[in-house]
């Protein structure tokens, strides 16, 4: 483990330590100096919802989520609600609008529930923003302090793909639950004995679905103003088979912290699944969130109890012969992952485990992947079919043809 590898506040917060963070969703070392767009991590996925009050309670009893902070009528914040969770180094914020006439609710229109903001941790937003207009990024919101009794957070906004934008957040002089205007909350909600202390640790990465033709633009774009460089995880015309046809790249940050793969759909016998989700969330949009666990199986077990659906997988996925000589040994018998649904890769580096689940909303857009990494830093790609299979028996449930 290279030093170089430093934790950010976020992440000091929810007590895990680099080498944790390491194993959990595979860092690289990176000099930031030399990068002309450091990043040093995520800092919030930011929701718009249809019941911000009622999707806290959700990911604080399904999820394992903890309430941290809150902002809404009482706080002076006559536009929404917003409710932040954590879960480890991941932070949840949920937002639902209280104004008929506000932007939150066109969102929401638009959109359904969904990702509006993917917020990165930066260690200088002025020259993150200085390099992304030199680069031709539309910048949404200038640099700027926020200032409270618990110091000042530095923040800026930029566009990404559809409606979707990635603030930029210097939180290293502010000790406060989140940002100004934000109060410390908590909740009555008690966790079950016997359930684990948390269902998932880290984010991994979000996946964007693009516009057919788009793809390429979009990995132009965070190469080129973010700094962020092509993952060997490459997948071409070998994923556009007679299942869902998609196309899919993969950028990340200098450290590897953030990896964003982006999809696009390709022409295929059925309808991609990719085209689905354009057209239920209205154009582009973060398609599936990766939470990273330690342990998966407890992570599944605990969301199946509580009624979390994953896409199914066939028993033949467990039975086939070539399983066993493509994955080698692995922490479990094959057993347990079949008794759960879980799938599992190898490739030069070691092995992941990952399960998804259905959509979560009520339009067929965004979903979560539990993911266990062993040294593997791939996405399963020795999975896509069996996957992609998953989600067109799913797609066919909805009348997809
Ligand atoms: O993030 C990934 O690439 C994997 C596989 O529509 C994947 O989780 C890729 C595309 C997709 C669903 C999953
Ligand atoms: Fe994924």
């Amino acid at each position: 483990m290279d030093s170089e590898v430093t934790l950010t506040g976020q992440e000091r917060l929810a007590d895990l330590d680099p080498e944790q963070l390491h194993r959990l969703v595979g860092l690289v070392a990176h000099d930031p100096a030399a990068d002309p767009f450091p990043v040093s991590g995520w800092d919030a996925v930011v929701w718009s919802v249809g019941n911000a009050t009622q999707a806290a309670l959700f990911y604080q009893v399904v999820f394992g989520m903890e309430l941290v902070a809150y902002s809404g009528p009482e706080t002076g914040n006559r536009d929404h609600h917003a409710y932040v969770l954590r879960s480890g180094a991941v932070r949840f914020v949920l937002k639902g609008g209280t104004d008929p006439a506000g932007p939150l609710l066109d969102h929401h229109r638009r959109h359904g529930d969904g990702v509006v903001d993917i917020a990165l941790e930066v260690p200088d937003v002025d020259r993150c923003v200085d390099h992304a207009r030199a680069q031709g990024a539309t910048v949404l919101q200038e640099p700027h302090d926020l200032t409270d009794e618990h110091g000042t957070v530095r923040v800026a906004a930029i566009a990404a793909y559809g409606d979707t934008r990635h603030s930029l957040v210097d939180r290293s002089r502010y000790d406060g639950p989140y940002l100004p205007g934000y109060v410390e909350r908590r909740s009555g909600y008690v966790k079950p004995a016997g359930e684990p202390r948390r269902l998932f640790q880290a984010l991994d990465h979000v996946v964007g679905n693009v516009e057919l033709g788009r793809m390429d633009e979009w990995v132009a774009f965070y190469n080129r103003v973010m700094g962020f460089t092509n993952m060997a995880e490459f997948v071409g015309e070998d994923i556009a088979t007679e299942y869902s046809a998609l196309m899919s790249k993969v950028v990340a940050n200098g450290n590897h912290r953030v990896k964003f793969p982006l999809n696009e759909p390709a022409p295929g016998k059925k309808r991609s699944q990719i085209d689905e989700f354009l057209e239920f969330y209205g154009g582009p949009g973060p398609q599936h969130l990766a939470l990273a666990t330690g342990d998966i199986l407890a992570t599944v077990d605990a969301l199946r109890a509580k009624g979390v659906e994953f896409l199914d997988t066939p028993d033949s996925y467990y039975s086939d012969p070539a399983l066993r000589a493509r994955i080698g040994d692995v922490r479990v018998p094959v057993e347990e992952l079949r008794s759960r649904g879980i799938l599992v890769d190898r490739d030069e580096d070691g092995y992941l485990l990952q399960i998804f689940t259905k959509p979560i909303g009520d339009r067929p857009t965004v979903f979560f992947e539990f993911i266990e990494r062993h040294g593997s830093l791939g996405f399963g790609k020795g999975n896509f079919k069996a996957l992609f299979e998953a989600i067109e028996r799913e797609q066919a449930k909805r009348g997809n043809f």
